[in-house]
């Protein structure tokens, strides 16, 4: 564990669903935190860093690229981290099957130069990289443990196979302080638009709103094992005050189909699911994975880690927020002022 008295993390993908709320979990526990973020990003903080906006006075960012070496090191050299917590990737698996080669060499290459940097400026910096289930793919049991073997089936999960056995094999080789953590889908009202439970979430606020009439999504017999993103960043930070590095699956133990969360959602706003919702093709990804499935025994019983958002806790608390989402915007419209409306509230 850190002995500093006001330990210093560093955080790439600090704009994300999951930085900013690690951000948050690590402010409130005294750390210097400090994140990494594109440069165009302090270009355009108002649309950016929208997730982040209301810790801004209390966070250091730091402009690099994933793509550059010489960029990670410098940040590194400057603030010799204790902590570093990997989080930025090209994270959406449907764009994976569109755009494979910028996903692989972001994920694969940014982990590698990071874990270089942090080897050869910072080696006593502990390291966290964000693993997923989609490295199990087509899994050959269920449910899912840290010793299933992996059989990714997109670009995505091979980036993030290729990045856990980098950070395994930098422990292993090098002697990093380096976990991975292999965590289930993992939601909220921060969650990118484009990910299937805020896809239905922002669409029962604005069809309440009434600025939408119905919904496509594509497979809804899909199953998942969702939790909330503000249970599973504190697993991240717990990995990291252990005396031995390890990995560790990080999961609810329970799927719902996507067909289900739907009819949580729409019935959260007092509507059925049935009369908006229909099944396209077009959102149907060419690989599908089979049915993946968390067992965080593990995490429980080193890390002391429990969720505490229920799924249906979760649904209701992306619906609620999206209803008042929608309902803003139209009042700012109707005024004719027409400010852009955060995506995201501050903090919850
Ligand atoms: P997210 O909301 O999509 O955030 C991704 C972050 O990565 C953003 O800050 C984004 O920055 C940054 N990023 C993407 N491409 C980049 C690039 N080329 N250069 C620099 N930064 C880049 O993802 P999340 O849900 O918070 O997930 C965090 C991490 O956990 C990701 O590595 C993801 O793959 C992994 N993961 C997520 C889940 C889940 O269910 N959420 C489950 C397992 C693993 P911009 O804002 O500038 O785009
Ligand atoms: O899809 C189905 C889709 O895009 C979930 C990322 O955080 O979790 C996330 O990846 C399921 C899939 O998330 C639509 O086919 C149906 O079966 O919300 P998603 P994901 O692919 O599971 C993992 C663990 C990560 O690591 C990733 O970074 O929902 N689905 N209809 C749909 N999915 C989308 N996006 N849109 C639809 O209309």
């Amino acid at each position: 564990m850190p002995t500093r008295k006001n330990p210093v993390a560093l955080i790439t993908g600090i704009t994300g669903q999951d930085g900013s709320y690690l951000a948050e979990w690590l402010l409130a526990k005294g750390y210097a935190v400090h994140g990494i973020v594109r440069r165009v990003a302090m270009e355009s903080p108002e649309v950016r860093l929208l997730r982040i906006a209301h810790l801004l006075p209390r966070l250091q960012l730091h402009a690099a690229s994933l793509e550059s070496y010489p960029s990670l090191f410098r940040v590194v050299s400057e603030i010799r981290p204790d902590e570093c917590y990997h989080l930025a990737a090209q994270s959406f698996v449907s764009y994976s099957f569109e755009d494979e080669f910028s996903t692989l060499n972001t994920n694969i290459n940014g982990t590698h130069y990071l874990l270089s940097a942090i080897k050869n400026a910072a080696p006593d910096c502990r390291f966290y990289f964000a693993g997923s289930s989609e490295m199990f793919g087509k899994a050959r049991q269920v449910p899912q443990t840290e010793l299933t073997p992996f059989h990714p089936r997109s670009a995505y999960g091979i980036s993030k196979v290729a990045g856990y056995d980098l950070t395994r094999n930098y422990r292993e080789a090098y002697g990093l302080f380096a976990c991975a953590g292999i965590l289930f889908n993992h939601e909220s009202p921060r969650r990118g638009l484009e990910f299937v439970t805020r896809k239905i979430s922002a669409a029962v606020g604005r069809i309440c709103a009434g600025r939408q009439k119905n919904l496509h999504l594509g497979n809804l017999e899909a199953r998942r094992d969702w939790g909330h993103a503000r249970d599973y960043v504190q697993a991240m930070w717990m990995m990291l005050q252990q005396t031995q590095p390890d990995d560790f699956v990080v999961a609810t133990g329970a799927t719902h189909s996507v067909r289900e969360f739907a009819e949580l959602a729409f019935a959260a706003a007092g509507l059925d699911y049935r009369d908006y919702v229909s099944s396209d093709p077009e959102f149907y990804r060419p690989a599908e994975v089979d049915l993946l499935l968390g067992d965080a025994g593990k995490a429980h019983r080193v890390l002391g880690w429990r969720m505490e958002c229920s799924f249906d806790q979760l649904v209701r608390e992306m619906v609620e927020h999206d209803l008042q989402q929608a309902r803003a915007q139209s009042r700012f419209e109707a005024a004719d002022s027409a400010p852009s409306i955060p995506l995201y509230k501050k903090a919850s």
